[in-house]
């Protein structure tokens, strides 16, 4: 990740505290590192929480904020040891976390448990999301017993413990310019991607060599890492929701299902493109593909600020329903179907979600009972699909085996909307001719 932008994370901090209240303590640790197997760990990624407010990467440190006095950022992190680095790599040390944090105060991690009462002293309200991590978990209500026990003077102990979630997460669910700009490059970066896979494929090739090959071209691009596991789903494989085995051979006459996104400076990508293995959707194929694309335009038209957050699942819905009845793969009348949720069969999640630091990204869809309503600058996938069972024997043959997906990133814009992943190619003549100008390129 590059070097933090401090005044984008100083108003981020501002912001929050803002809706703390008086005399308010908000703790955000990061991540913990874990163990993949012995002595060996998985790569670190920052908590996004923590990432957001303090565009610190390294792990084993704590942010606190606090507010109505000075220092209000105190940031807990690893001190430099040349022994250490010599074999795991450079640390920004207490100085070096100051510069890039842009933190009030800084300490070495292993002072918080002697430092915790003084810092919860005169404090009232306190915002931690308890169970979140293991350390914290043990040394905040020790902390605050210490504090008590010293206490019969008079010590101000925290009096209510809050989620910081809430208002947290409210804030990351509208992006600031610059959230924007990096998830326009998170998108830009894995719908290339996505379109080097569909010249590069041939028939015989393994699902996790389309996943390797993924992971090369957003590498390549400056993305370091993927937002999730990549889906590569040949023939009836795409009717798993979350497959990622990705170890079958591809077939031709089949179609390949591809849900990957690259992450770019913390930001996701979520993107799904299906495409055939040989270049060429079967009639049967085509059908439903052009219905889902269909479906996903109707989808894409709804999202704009003022409509409910539900409404491009409504449009998606409405447009499968009466698609599946006129293909004969449910009975119609198209209306009955849609409200005993008869598409649910082959269309069993919903439309999108929200997309930012984190892939299935936080913040509420309701308000109330009511779905909320889009706001510019959120970020959502739109993601219709049909997925066509392999053993359904209560549908033709013909149709069997068959999953479809078709996903895009899409920014709500104060105009309407602005689709972030186009550079994928998703209509059906499109692809069909930048598939045969890879088969070109190979012979
Ligand atoms: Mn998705």
């Amino acid at each position: 990740m590059k070097p933090p932008m401090h005044k984008e994370y100083a108003s981020r901090r501002r912001r929050l505290l803002q809706q703390l209240g008086k005399q308010a303590l908000a703790i955000i640790p990061t991540a913990p590192t874990r163990l993949r197997n012995n002595d060996v760990e998985h790569p670190f990624r920052p908590d996004s929480d923590f990432f957001y407010l303090t565009g610190f990467t390294e792990p084993e440190a704590i942010a606190l904020l606090l507010t109505g006095k000075r220092p209000n950022f105190i940031l807990f992190c690893r001190e430099r040891d040349p022994k250490l680095e010599r074999w795991n790599g450079l640390r920004a040390g207490l100085e070096g976390a100051r510069k890039l944090s842009g933190a009030d105060q800084v300490f070495a991690i292993e002072e918080f448990e002697q430092r915790l009462p003084q810092l919860l002293e005169g404090r009232r309200r306190l915002y931690y999301a308890i169970g979140s991590h293991a350390l914290l978990d043990r040394l905040l209500p020790q902390g605050i017993r210490r504090l008590q026990g010293k206490g019969r003077g008079g010590a101000q102990v925290p009096e209510s413990l809050h989620n910081l979630d809430l208002p947290l997460h409210e804030m990351r669910l509208i992006k600031s310019p610059a959230e924007i700009e990096l998830m326009r490059q998170a998108a830009s970066i894995s719908a290339q991607a996505h379109a080097q896979l569909m010249r590069w494929l041939r028939p015989g090739m393994m699902e996790y060599q389309l996943a390797a090959r993924f992971e090369h071209e957003c590498q390549q691009q400056g993305a370091r890492r993927q937002a999730y596991p990549a889906i590569v789903a040949g023939g009836a494989n795409a009717c798993i929701l979350h497959y990622t085995d990705n170890d079958c051979p591809l077939r031709a006459g089949d179609l390949v299902l591809v849900d990957a996104g690259g992450e770019y400076q913390g930001y996701a990508a979520d993107i799904t493109r299906t495409f055939p293995v040989n270049g060429r959707f079967s009639p049967e194929q085509r059908a439903l593909y052009e219905l889902v694309l269909q479906a996903q335009q109707a989808a894409i038209e709804q999202v704009r600020p003022g409509n409910p957050c539900n409404a491009p699942h409504e449009a998606a819905v409405q447009v499968l329903c009466r698609g599946l009845v006129k293909l004969g793969l449910l009975k119609g009348p198209a209306s009955r179907q849609l409200k005993r949720g008869g598409h649910k069969r082959f269309f069993m999640h919903r439309t999108g979600h929200w997309l930012g630091l984190d892939v299935h990204d936080l913040g509420s869809y309701q308000q109330g009972d009511d779905w909320r309503c889009l706001e510019a600058g959120m970020v959502l996938t739109v993601e219709p699909a049909l997925y066509i069972d392999a053993d359904d024997k209560k549908v033709d043959k013909r149709w069997r085996g068959i999953g479809i997906r078709i996903e895009d990133d899409v920014l709500v814009t104060a105009e309407g909307h602005q689709i972030l992943s186009q550079e994928a190619p998703k209509q059906v003549d499109e692809i069909e001719s930048w598939m045969a100008q890879g088969q070109v390129l190979k012979a």
